[in-house]
């Protein structure tokens, strides 16, 4: 059983990965209005798997006797500058969830729930995952400058890097 101090902890994460799902799905078409098809579907692949960060976390809330709140989202930006910002502002992002993350296991060891301690070690590692992802992406682009073949390459490359597993 939850107690409320962790099941609204658990909300607020939940409104977190929802969060970042949605500014994710507005770089994603953001890319593809471009015309950068790799970096669209690298950002839509991202976008479903925030997703299911949140879903995993609802399916938790519930079954633990809890009750997973879905919450009213902000909209992002439609526009993010070069891509060099968009990665920035994706590595930002993804700092601020592991920060997010930290704190509400912080919450569980104040609480002693070791069972949702357990559980979000999962999400302990998909954070070094995905900001290792995020920092691969953004040396990359600093890499290639203002070199516009280097970019064409590097919108087919990034379909690689795409790791969404939304199954889970
Ligand atoms: Fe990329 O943030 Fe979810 O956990």
């Amino acid at each position: 059983m939850l107690s409320p101090i962790i099941e609204e902890a658990l909300n607020n994460q939940i409104a977190v990965e929802a969060q970042s799902s949605q500014v994710y799905l507005s770089m994603a078409s953001w890319a593809e209005v471009l015309g950068f098809e790799g970096v669209a579907q690298f950002m839509y692949a991202h976008s479903d798997e925030e997703r299911m960060h949140m879903l995993k976390l609802v399916k938790f809330v519930n079954e633990r006797g809890g009750h997973a709140k879905v919450s009213a989202l902000e909209a992002p930006p439609k526009e993010f500058g070069s891509f060099k910002e968009m990665f920035q502002e994706l590595f930002n992002h993804e700092v601020k969830v592991s920060a997010c993350i930290n704190d509400l296991i912080d919450i569980c060891l104040q609480q002693k729930d070791y069972a949702t301690h357990n559980f979000l070690q999962w999400y302990v590692s998909e954070q070094i995952e995905e900001e290792a992802l995020a920092r691969n992406i953004l040396d990359k682009i600093k890499l290639i400058g203002d070199d516009k073949g280097g970019f064409y390459l590097f919108d087919n490359d990034i379909k690689q890097l795409i790791t969404a597993d939304t199954t889970q």
